[in-house]
């Protein structure tokens, strides 16, 4: 067993002082039990705790660290920008820089604002499209996450799903009563809503490949179809690539299925691992967006210099190195060879795979939406989350999130990995 004495400590102390003892749910180890053990410092694909653990770490900050931790491309970038200040409260040229290549990166988006989280993305894309159609519904799937404004934290994915809080408290009534549910991939569904209420609802928003509900992928070109139904009721599509963004590919899930969506939202990547998020699209509705509309969203910390030099070479070092496609090659070696321990441990569950990101749900059956997601076996997963930690393997702490892979994940990483999962799938067997 790993000495965790200092980690216990702190989360004590942590929960004194922070909800929780964290400052994000999932961090807790509530779903999963247990106390989390608490970083000290990253290094490529290693996290290494206050008792000095080392562990090969899955969750890369759930998304950012396409590079791993602190490469050195990214923290010379920011200390050079640390010397020259840490936020102007005016423009600077580097805003232009990450904007014009995250421009050029996803072709759907003529015009980007940043902003500094996934939720202000997306709560902000929500009032851009009410604002441009000026209608007030809003259509979302059911176990997909958006990040927490009040519209969207209604059967919402990720913790709030962990937690069983999807309909959190706090959110007025009216506040949801223009947002409509429909369960992903599900076609029929998303025409009734349409039928009933089209001419009356200003957006879809969707994960074009859910991560939020531990990662699901689009069948029967159900994105295809929803991109014609959008169409033809004058609703705008917006597609939330905060996860899937770089991660998928390069040019986001969108490239990968052909989507030519009104506003994307992006994060996580694009920051390199500072708070930095940003919504954009096409330039007649971006338009609209103050103060060159009068649609008004502001941010005293958007652009920060420190995150979009992050940003712009963590960008071009994935450009220059090929790195979503790289990683996507090397994530299906390592889903291949935890799909081959769970076999071997007779375990027959569900591996879903995405460029640079994975999941495994601890069930039999196929998982293509929140409820199929549901029928994971929690349990199970809890006994092979904590075995994968105390062999030093440190995974996402809930069935319903989804594993990031970085550059910096070597084959010697991924073999300790596999070896460890053996055994985790073994404890996971003898309890059935
Ligand atoms: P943030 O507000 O946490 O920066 O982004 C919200 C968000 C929006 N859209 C998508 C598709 C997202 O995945 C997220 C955030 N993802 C979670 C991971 N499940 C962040 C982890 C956390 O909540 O601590």
């Amino acid at each position: 067993m790993l000495n965790h004495t200092k980690s216990t400590a702190a989360f004590e102390a942590a929960k004194k002082v922070i909800p929780g003892g964290v400052n994000s749910p999932v961090r807790s180890f509530r779903s999963v039990g247990g106390n989390p053990p608490f970083a000290a410092r990253g290094s490529g694909s290693k996290l290494y705790d206050l008792d000095g653990n080392e562990y090969i770490d899955y969750i890369m900050s759930y998304g950012p660290l396409l590079l791993g931790h602190a490469p050195a491309v990214v923290i010379d970038a920011i200390t050079a920008a640390a010397a020259g200040g840490t936020s102007y409260g005016i423009p600077t040229a580097a805003e232009v820089t990450l904007a014009e290549m995250i421009c050029k990166l996803v072709p759907s988006m003529d015009m980007v604002r940043m902003v500094n989280s996934g939720t202000e993305a997306t709560m902000s894309a929500i009032r851009l499209a009410r604002a441009y159609t000026g209608r007030d519904y809003i259509v979302k799937f059911i176990g997909c996450y958006h990040g927490h404004s009040d519209g969207l934290l209604v059967k919402a994915g990720s913790a709030a799903t962990t937690l069983g809080t999807p309909d959190s408290p706090g959110v007025p009534k009216g506040t949801v009563a223009t947002t409509l549910l429909v369960p992903f991939n599900d076609l029929p569904a998303l025409e009734n809503v349409f039928a009933e209420k089209g001419n009356e609802i200003a957006a879809v928003i969707m994960e074009p490949t859910p991560g939020n509900m531990g990662l699901v992928l689009p069948q029967n070109n159900f994105l295809q179809n929803m991109r014609k139904l959008t169409k033809k009721y004058g609703a705008l599509l917006i597609c939330d690539e905060v996860m899937s963004g770089f991660r998928s590919a390069q040019g986001g899930s969108q490239s990968l299925y052909d989507i030519d969506p009104d506003i994307t939202c992006l994060g996580k990547v694009i920051g390199g691992g500072l708070p930095v998020a940003a919504y954009g699209g096409k330039r007649d509705i971006m338009s609209m967006v103050s103060p060159m509309g009068p649609m008004y969203q502001a941010g005293t910390l958007s652009g920060n210099p420190l995150a979009m030099a992050a940003g712009i070479v963590s960008l071009q070092y994935m450009i220059k190195h090929d790195v979503c496609a790289k990683l996507a090659a090397r994530t299906a070696i390592l889903v291949s060879g935890l799909q081959n321990a769970a076999e071997k441990a007779g375990l027959n569950y569900q591996f879903h795979l995405l460029g640079s990101m994975f999941t495994v749900f601890f069930t039999e059956k196929e998982v293509t939406d929140y409820a199929t997601a549901l029928t994971s076996d929690q349990d199970a997963f809890k006994i092979y989350f904590h075995s994968m930690l105390e062999q030093g393997i440190y995974l996402p702490p809930s069935q319903f999130e989804t594993n990031f892979i970085s550059l910096a994940h070597s084959d010697e990483d991924f073999e300790k990995t596999l070896q460890a999962a053996e055994i985790a799938f073994g404890e996971v067997a003898k309890r059935k």
